[in-house]
Parts: structure tokens; C-alpha cells; sequence
């Protein structure tokens, strides 16, 4: 079965607030491989791309604000089921419904400063990462532990 890609991102709220490498060591330890990675500030028309889907939403403009407000640090991250997994790890959208344990339930209290966004499917994973990352951006590479951590 082919392994799986998704893209997560520290969202400006994130950053500020110094989690990126809390965040990326809860996807390490997982056992996932980091196969993209990089800090930029995000422009309205890619962000209106990303959230193509929210644009009638009462609180677009407030997230289109609050998500241009500072950089943000983009990840692609690969493995069995890391799509399914990290939407797990990333917990509910809103952080009051979110379970301990997960980023948002651990880090975050109000739904429209959530900390991270993750792919919530195939097709928006591949959607995604095409829409953040330039193909040679994303590397193919070995990690010496895979032989252990996935059959
Ligand atoms: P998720 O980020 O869990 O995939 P989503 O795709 O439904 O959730 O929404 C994208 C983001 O929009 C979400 O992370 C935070 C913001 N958002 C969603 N619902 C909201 C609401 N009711 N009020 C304010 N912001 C909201
Ligand atoms: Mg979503």
C-alpha cells in the first residue's frame, strides 16, 4: 500500500507562541518522516485557495486576517495512514471539543486560533501540498527505521 503524504501547518498563533518544535517532535516520535519543511508568510490569493471552501463562512475575513498576520511554518509530513493519524494527533477544530492529548486540546482554546491545520483527506492532502510546496521541495529519502516502525 503506498505510503501517504499530508501537510500540516503551524499557523501564525503557533509560531508566535514558539510550539513549532513541540509540534514537530509529536510527529517524529509518531514515527512519521518529515519530507518537506519551511517558514514563510502567506499571501491572501494562496490562502484563499486553501480555504477555497470557507470564502461564504461569517468568519472568513477574520481568518484570512489572522492567518496573513505573521509567518507560519509549512510541513509535509509521510507514513502508513498519516493523513487519518494526524487529523488524531491534531484534534477537533474547535479546542474546547478537543481531547487531551492532541495539539490543539494541549495548546489552544479558541477555534479561531487553533494552532495547527492538517489535510483532512487524500484528495485535500495532494490538493494541498501541491498548493503549498514546488514539487523538488518535497524529498524521497530513507529513514533507517522504517523496516521497524511499518511492515
Ligand atoms: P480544520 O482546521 O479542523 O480542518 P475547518 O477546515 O472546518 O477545520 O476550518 C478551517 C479553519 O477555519 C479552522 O481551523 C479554524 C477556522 N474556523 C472553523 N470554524 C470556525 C468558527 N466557527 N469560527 C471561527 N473560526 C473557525
Ligand atoms: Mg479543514
Amino acid at each position: 500500500p503506498g505510503k501517504e503524504r499530508t501537510l500540516i501547518v503551524v499557523k501564525p498563533d503557533g509560531v508566535q507562541r514558539r510550539l513549532v518544535g513541540r509540534i514537530i517532535q509529536r510527529f517524529e516520535q509518531r514515527g512519521f518522516k518529515m519530507v518537506g519543511l519551511k517558514m514563510l508568510q502567506v499571501s491572501e490569493d494562496l490562502l484563499s485557495n486553501h480555504y477555497r471552501q470557507l470564502r461564504m463562512k461569517p468568519f472568513y475575513s477574520d481568518l484570512v486576517q489572522y492567518m496573513t498576520s505573521g509567518p507560519v511554518v509549512v510541513m509535509a509530513w509521510e507514513g502508513h495512514q498519516v493523513i487519518q493519524s494526524s487529523r488524531n494527533m491534531v484534534g477537533q477544530t474547535n479546542p474546547a471539543e478537543a481531547q487531551a492529548g492532541t495539539v490543539r486540546g494541549d495548546f489552544s482554546l479558541h477555534v479561531s486560533r487553533n494552532v495547527v491545520h492538517a489535510s483532512d483527506s487524500p484528495e485535500g492532502a495532494l490538493r494541498e501540498l501541491q498548493l503549498w510546496f514546488r514539487g523538488q521541495e518535497l524529498l524521497d529519502w530513507e529513514c533507517i527505521d522504517e523496516s521497524i516502525t511499518c511492515e
